[in-house]
Order: C-alpha cells, then sequence, then structure tokens
C-alpha cells in the first residue's frame, strides 16, 4: 500500500471513502479532510471557549494575565455566553424545519397543498387526540387544520408553556417545573436567550446555562418533536423498509441525482417525480433506463425511511460523491450542505443546486423548489439532471462497489407493532427483557461525524461493543448511516455479533439489534421510545430512570449540542466523544458535566476512546439498573476488556 493511502486510511473507516480520497488527491481536488490539514493547531481560545467577541469593545480573549473582558466579564459568563449560543443555533435549525413543515400542514389541510397530502390519516388522528383535538366524525381536513393551528401557537405563544411538553412523563414535567425551565413558545425562548447573551444582561453562568436547557427543551419536546410529528403525517409514518448504503449505489448506467440537506419536503416530491411517467420517457430519450435517487445526510435517512431509497453517504462523504465523477446533480436544501460542493464540482460535470431561499452557495445554481407547485418543480430538476448526462466524462468516473444492504424506518409506532403485533401494539416484551436482564439497556448513538479523527471509527467500535453485551442500539443522523455503511444494519449480519440475550429477543421479534430511527430531528423518536418504556411500567416513574443513554461519539454541529442538552435535561447521559468548547470555565464544566446529574438525573462525559465508552456506558446502565434492582447479583464484573479493536 503507498504511503499516501496508508495517510489515508488514518482519515476515514470505510474503504469506499478511502478509495475516492485517494482519487481527490489523483485529481488534485480538495477536500474537508485536506483543509482540516491546513487548520490544524486550531485556536485554542475557541476551543475552550474564552474568545468573546460580543461586543465591539472586544473581541476580549481571557487569560491569566487578563482575565476579564473589557467590559469585565469572566471566564465563566464568555464560556456559558458562548454556549448558549451555540444551543441556540441548534435549536432555531431543527425548529425552522419544524416550522415550514406545520406550515405546508396548514396549506394542505386549507386544500391548498401544492400536491402534498396526508398520507398518514391514522397518524394524523392519533396525534390529535394526544393534544385533545376532537376528532371522531370529523373530516381528516378539518383535524389537521386544528392541529397545524394548535402546533403554530407553540411557536409563537408568549406565556402559556409548550403543549408537546405533555408527551413526557409526569416526573420529567416535574423537574423542568422545579427547576423554573418549562418552556414557552420556540421563538419567543430563541429571542431571549439572543437578549440574555447580549453584552450586559445576563453574567451568571448557572443562570445561562439554565437557559441552555430551557431552550434545548424547545427543541427536543418541541420543534423536532414537531417536525416528526408533521412528516409522519404527511409523508407517512416509517415502518421497516430495505434499502442500501454507501457511495456503490450510485449507477454508473443512469443520470445519479443526489439529494442533501434536511427538509423532507422537496426529497419527497423528487422521490415521486422520478417514478413519473413522462420522466420515464425523458430519460429513455436520453439512452437510459432510469434515474437513480440517493442521499446524503439527513435528507437521505427521511426518504429512506419512508421510501426506503438508498444513502449514498454522510455529512462528510458529499463531496466524495461528487468526485466520483457519477454525479449529474446534487439538490441541496439547509444544514450541512459544505461550502466547497461548487468548488469540488466543477473538476466534473455534477451541478449543484440550491433551492431554498435561506441557503445559497456561490457557484452553486439556485432554483427556488416552488413548494406550491411541487411536482412540477421536482420534475424540472430532474430533467435538467437528465440533460446533464450527456456532459459526463467516463474518464473521471470511479464509483466504489461498496453497497450494503440494511433495513432502516423504525418509526416508535413500527417497533410497537413489532414488539406487541398487530392487535396489541406495546412494548412490555422490551421491557420485561430489558427486567430479565436478557437486555441490558437501551443506547442511542447520535450526530455527525467529524474529520478530526478516523471518521466512523468512534462509532463503528462503539455499536459493535455494546451489542455484544446485549445492549440494543437506537441510531439517526450520520451516526445511523456509519452503522449502514459497515453492513450492520440487517438482523443476518449484526445478530451473529449480539450477545446471547439480545438476539434471543431481536430473533423472536424479528428485528436487527440496531435500529435506524431516522434523520436528526428524529432523535425525538429516541425520547418517544424511552417515554413508552416509562409509560409501560416496571422501569421507572420517569425517562431518567430508565436503562438508557446518549452517545454522540463524532459530533460536531450546533444541533448535535442542543440535542445532548435536550437529553440531558430529560434524565439521560450523553457521552460526548469530543468536549464542547468550554474547558476555560471550570465552573461551566463542572455544571455540565456533574451537577446536571442532580437537577436532571443525567450529565455529560467527555470520553475520547470508544472502549472507554463502552466502560462508561455499562457503568451507567448498571447504576441505573441497581436503582431499579434488576440486576443481577453476581454481575459485578462488568466489562471485556479484550478484543479491542485499534483506531
Ligand atoms: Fe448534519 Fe443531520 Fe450531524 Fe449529519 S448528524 S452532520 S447535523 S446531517 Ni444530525
Ligand atoms: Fe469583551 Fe465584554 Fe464585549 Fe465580550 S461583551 S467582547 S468580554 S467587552
Amino acid at each position: 500500500m503507498s504511503e499516501e493511502n496508508k495517510k489515508i486510511e488514518d482519515q476515514v473507516w470505510d474503504p469506499a471513502s478511502v478509495e475516492i480520497l485517494a482519487k481527490a488527491e489523483t485529481d488534485c481536488v480538495d477536500t474537508c479532510f485536506s483543509r482540516m490539514d491546513t487548520q490544524k493547531n486550531q485556536c485554542k481560545f475557541g476551543t475552550s471557549g474564552i474568545c468573546c467577541r460580543i461586543c465591539h469593545m472586544g473581541p476580549c480573549r481571557i487569560t491569566k494575565k487578563s482575565p476579564l473582558g473589557v467590559c469585565g466579564a469572566n471566564a465563566d459568563t464568555i464560556v456559558a455566553r458562548n454556549y448558549l449560543r451555540e444551543v441556540v443555533g441548534g435549536t432555531a435549525a431543527h425548529s425552522d424545519h419544524g416550522r415550514h413543515l406545520v406550515l405546508r400542514l396548514k396549506k394542505v389541510a386549507e386544500g391548498k397543498g401544492g400536491g402534498y397530502q396526508i398520507k398518514d390519516e391514522m397518524a394524523l388522528r392519533r396525534i390529535a387526540k394526544d393534544f385533545k383535538i376532537e376528532e371522531e366524525g370529523r373530516t381528516k381536513e378539518k383535524v389537521a387544520l386544528d392541529l397545524a393551528n394548535l402546533l403554530l401557537g407553540e411557536f409563537t405563544s408568549q406565556e402559556e408553556k409548550l403543549k408537546t411538553l405533555s408527551l413526557a412523563p409526569l416526573m420529567q414535567q416535574n423537574i423542568w417545573k422545579y427547576h423554573n425551565i418549562l418552556p414557552v413558545g420556540i421563538d419567543r425562548l430563541i429571542v431571549e436567550a439572543m437578549h440574555r447573551t447580549h453584552i450586559g444582561v445576563d453574567h451568571d453562568y448557572k443562570n445561562l446555562l439554565m437557559s441552555a436547557f430551557r431552550t434545548s427543551l424547545v427543541d427536543g419536546w418541541g420543534g423536532s418533536r414537531i417536525a416528526t410529528l408533521v412528516s409522519d403525517i404527511l409523508f407517512g409514518t416509517p415502518s421497516p423498509v430495505r434499502s442500501n448504503a454507501n457511495l456503490g449505489v450510485l449507477s454508473e448506467k443512469t443520470p445519479n441525482i443526489l439529494v442533501h440537506g434536511h427538509e423532507p419536503e422537496l426529497s419527497e416530491m423528487l422521490a415521486v417525480a422520478v417514478n413519473d411517467p413522462e420522466i420515464k420517457e425523458y430519460v429513455k430519450a436520453a439512452g437510459a433506463d432510469g434515474v437513480t435517487l440517493s442521499g446524503i445526510c439527513c435528507t437521505a435517512n427521511e426518504i429512506l425511511m419512508r421510501h426506503g431509497i438508498p444513502i449514498a453517504g454522510s455529512f462528510l462523504q458529499q463531496e466524495l460523491a461528487v468526485i466520483t465523477g457519477a454525479v449529474e446533480m446534487m439538490i441541496i436544501d439547509v444544514q450541512c450542505c459544505m461550502p466547497s460542493l461548487p468548488k469540488v464540482a466543477k473538476s466534473y460535470h455534477t451541478e449543484i443546486v440550491s433551492t431554498t431561499e435561506i441557503a445559497k452557495t456561490i457557484g452553486a445554481t439556485h432554483v427556488r423548489f416552488e413548494t406550491n407547485d411541487a411536482l412540477r418543480s421536482a420534475k424540472e430538476l430532474v430533467k435538467r439532471a437528465i440533460d446533464n448526462y450527456k456532459n459526463r466524462d467516463p474518464e473521471k468516473v470511479s464509483i466504489p462497489s461498496a453497497n450494503s444492504p440494511l433495513i432502516g424506518g423504525f418509526s416508535v409506532n413500527a417497533i410497537k407493532y413489532m414488539l406487541g403485533g398487530t392487535f396489541r401494539p406495546s412494548f412490555r416484551p422490551l421491557n420485561d427483557a430489558i427486567i430479565a436482564d436478557r437486555i441490558k439497556g437501551i443506547v442511542g448513538i447520535v450526530g455527525c461525524t467529524n474529520p478530526k479523527s478516523k471518521v466512523d471509527a468512534y462509532i463503528n467500535i462503539l455499536t459493535l461493543e455494546l451489542i455484544k453485551r446485549n445492549v440494543l442500539v437506537l441510531k439517526t443522523g450520520c451516526a445511523a448511516v456509519s452503522s449502514a455503511k459497515e453492513g450492520m444494519m440487517t438482523p443476518e449480519t449484526a445478530l451473529e455479533k449480539a450477545g446471547k440475550g439480545l438476539r434471543e429477543v431481536c430473533e423472536a421479534i424479528g428485528i436487527p439489534p440496531i435500529l435506524h430511527m431516522g434523520s436528526c430531528v428524529d432523535n425525538t423518536r429516541i425520547l418517544e421510545a424511552a417515554t413508552e418504556i416509562v409509560f409501560e411500567g416496571g422501569l421507572g416513574e420517569g425517562i431518567s430512570q430508565v436503562p438508557a443513554v446518549g452517545v454522540a461519539p463524532e459530533w460536531m454541529s450546533e444541533k448535535a449540542i442542543a440535542i445532548g442538552c435536550y437529553f440531558v435535561a430529560s434524565g439521560i447521559d450523553v457521552i460526548l466523544g469530543y468536549p464542547f468548547h468550554i474547558s476555560g470555565s471550570e465552573n461551566v464544566t463542572r455544571f455540565l458535566n456533574e451537577e446536571t446529574k442532580k437537577l436532571f438525573g443525567g450529565s455529560f462525559h467527555n470520553v475520547p476512546d470508544p472502549h472507554d465508552a463502552v466502560d462508561k456506558i455499562m457503568e451507567l446502565l448498571h447504576n441505573k439498573r441497581e436503582k431499579l434492582g434488576i440486576n443481577k447479583k453476581a454481575e459485578r464484573k462488568l466489562f471485556d476488556m479484550k478484543d479491542r479493536r485499534e483506531l
């Protein structure tokens, strides 16, 4: 193996990415991996959170010699303020996504849906009931209109607490009430957090951090939850579906269209458009047998969950997908779409198309996606991609063969049906398996990938070691894609690696031990699953008592910080593969990593090594089980250090 390839193998785990990164070097194309190299020695003030540029007396940096900013702010204030602003960024991203979907639901209810419909009436009626909306004997449009108005009120309410909080166990609601962080309207809290981080407002680090948790709650139980609920109504509640993942899903023989970003409105219509008879004719005339649609990032997860459309890759494969030379068009919307894409695309024939007014990129073609005439708009994009097919240069094409089968589509509803059967959907069998110690607990592995360390390595090592130890793993976002690419999301491959108890339970139910639960906003499905476990009984009164842990092994985005916060505020311990930018304040660090445990029942833990993370997780699960009195007496020796796999 060449020196170069060796270096690449230290950067990425999966062979398809290794192959394409080598091609990038041959083609002289920059990627985030080469740029990570040039960004080495990142600013220490930034990484420790003690750079403040909130006003123009600054920027101020805290050092031993200058422990206060010009205004007198100390490290605690600056670190906490920066942290809160990150949580706000993440919450805003998820919530704005949720808002667009509610507005769409409202238009659909009013008969102005622009081609969208209520696909899952049962979900609509189920959700309406949860919010005490009269549904019996009423048309689905009327029910949808009431629900849409109620959910829009979640964004605008000023003094009324969020209604979606009622979906949480009472114990959590009481904890939030006790600590005075019951959130009101989503928009108000986001505005308020920006206000209190302005110069000269909130300087008490604890007060700022409690605001971070309160803000995150409007994400997890508000904006994100709303996004998931409404997506299920409009596009269908996911149920298990087979598909494939990795760059090998791209086709050498047809035009390839990639959807990338987060909002499912566009990708849903593209999924319809590629099968439209008019498009089939059109592509035939261009000399191909069809169009291959696949996805990157969470848009991929959305259309995988509902249509079984394959995943081409996760966040750090967006540039690599273009470098295959086989992509006619990459359609981007919001979040996690790199500004480098048009530059990468210049070396090939790929057209990068941005579609929304709030997300434009220099060098991309901007084609506004008309949601009010969605199918026509989607078909135009597809035709444009087909027109570009003739420009593909076969000399530049190299598609890796990696293409792993997977099963996705595990909504909580689907899991409930699988566990309990069609007539009595229920979480009982899962609770019983946890109580009987066949399953140790559930762990949500979520979040991004990050070129700071070998991509997918932490996620995949951790996942494997956990299922070996009888832990049921729930996955979303790019962390789900890591497992999918590894071929670990089918019962056939994963069950033989699982521990005996977990294997038997999964075999009996017919599920893999690693469940793909969707996109980033679908992290709320993990909260929903934990809530179902509580409601089912026998495993505590609240989420904080359930043997459950969250992990963000290779996270990078503000959204991941918000997710971490709402997990902790909901009582779930969260393991981070990379620390937050808070080390400049001991007080903030102690608050987030220790004191929150007393407040909520869960806290953050920095664990940079996946094997150490396994140990920590097993310890946390053990402790929760101990409190529930469901540990076997002889079970003190928890972890097995053998067969560590090197990074
Ligand atoms: Fe983005 Fe949602 Fe992170 Fe992936 S996981 S890199 S945020 S796409 Ni949510
Ligand atoms: Fe400096 Fe204070 Fe202004 Fe921040 S708010 S930049 S610490 S003067």
